[in-house]
């Protein structure tokens, strides 16, 4: 038996795209025959109109096309990750079967692949442009990228996280559990894949001429569905916000317990201050040390003893933080609340970093040890006159 050694394969998801797959393959193959590589098409289609009919033939016209229907299913993610497994490839590239990305771009691709893990065609880079979109499809796109971006600390130097065009070797995803929700395959790569190096290419989204575009609200809200999920799933992100909830939780708190002093039990405005100020810290040091580093509790006893003052001392310079800034504008003139705001996000970001750091170490080690920042490169469009 001979084992064939497959370089490339091309994973296409497809739904209804009759008049768009025969060209997509033979715009591919004009180049990839140009390449001295072995390569497939491979096609996951979940359509309902006459696409299969048309991949059938494709099939049996060219060896390097494949397909695999799947009926009654949808899910342009999943289809991809099907795509992966029924897929050979050392290098695989993932793009839509309606044009819109370029198949010229693929030589390129697969030149950078070389260097890099993932390789990614940009539409917002210097160079690259989103022209297919209309203007209220990029305002959707450009806040959903927002929101991955701030959410999740992986996709904050990737410049188009949500692109449908993509390339990766496949041990990016060796091993991976790649489980997403809705369309973005990309962000799950992106957070569960193990890689060094991301390489972004500019390009130009094209319009799409056959067939239509199946986005829809719903898929929108797979997306932050799909965010939440990576979020909660990726203790780096996940202790950030649990941070914030556990603060907001004992700001709360610190203002009913001084409402409860002052009014039930007539204590003095100085003391009722404080006292709740305590009840509001011990709250968010058990809670954080529960819940936001409940993977990074210290066994060290004299570590764990002076947690507690440590945690205190760290949040009473947040609190001093807060009040600078209050006084700071209220000085210049300006707007208290504005400054006490400013003040909260300033303290809010120095109270995460310093307990990591000092009041959870181990946390702060194990969070680098980890989390080995990839390598986020771009090309210069200058780079690129050829193409
Ligand atoms: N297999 C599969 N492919 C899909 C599904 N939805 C969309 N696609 C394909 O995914 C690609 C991108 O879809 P498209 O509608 O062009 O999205 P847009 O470019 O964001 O407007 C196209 O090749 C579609 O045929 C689906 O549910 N299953
Ligand atoms: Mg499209």
């Amino acid at each position: 038996m001979t084992i064939i050694h497959m370089d490339i394969s091309i994973v296409i998801p497809t739904f209804n795209e009759k008049n768009n797959v025969r060209l997509i393959t033979t715009r591919i193959m004009n180049i990839l025959n140009r390449e001295d590589c072995l390569y497939e098409i491979v096609f996951v289609d979940d359509s309902s109109d006459d696409t299969p009919i048309v991949l059938e033939q494709l099939c049996h016209e060219f060896s390097c096309v494949k397909y695999l229907h799947r009926k009654n299913e949808r899910g342009l993610a999943s289809a991809v990750v099907e795509g992966f497994c029924h897929s050979q490839g050392n290098q695989i590239i993932v793009m839509d079967a309606d044009l819109q990305h370029p198949p010229e771009l693929i030589p390129l691709i697969l030149k950078r692949l070389f260097q890099a893990d993932i390789v990614i065609p940009s539409r917002f880079v210097p160079g690259g442009s989103d022209g297919g979109l209309n203007l209220f499809r990029k305002l959707i796109s450009g806040i959903a990228r927002g929101i991955g971006r701030i959410s999740i600390k992986r996709l904050r130097p990737i410049s188009d996280s949500t692109s449908g065009y993509f390339a990766l070797k496949r041990s990016v995803i060796h091993n991976a559990h790649l489980d997403p929700i809705g369309w973005k395959i990309l962000i799950e790569i992106l957070v569960k894949g193990k890689y060094r190096t991301v390489h972004e290419i500019p390009y130009s989204f094209v319009a799409r001429e056959a067939g239509e575009s199946k986005m829809s609200i719903k898929e929108q809200y797979n997306y932050l569905r799909h965010i939440a999920r990576l979020v909660n799933n990726s203790p780096e992100d996940r202790k950030f916000y649990s941070f914030c909830v556990i603060g907001t939780l004992g700001v709360l708190i610190n203002l009913f317990c001084l409402h409860i002093f002052l009014k039930l039990f007539d204590m003095g405005e100085l003391s009722s201050s404080i006292n709740s100020s305590c009840i509001a810290m011990i709250h968010n040091f058990l809670w954080n040390n529960y819940v936001t580093w409940r993977e990074y509790k210290s066994q060290v006893l004299w570590r764990r003893i002076i947690q507690f003052p440590q945690f205190s001392l760290i949040c009473g310079l947040g609190i001093a933080i807060t009040t600078l800034f209050a006084q700071i504008f209220l000085f210049l003139g300006w707007n208290i609340y504005a400054g006490q705001l400013l003040g909260i996000s300033v303290s809010t970001s120095w109270n995460f970093f310093a307990n990591s750091r000092w009041t959870w170490p181990v946390a702060y080690n194990e969070t680098n040890r980890e989390d080995v920042k990839p390598v986020v490169t771009q090309e210069l469009p200058s780079k690129m006159s050829w193409y």
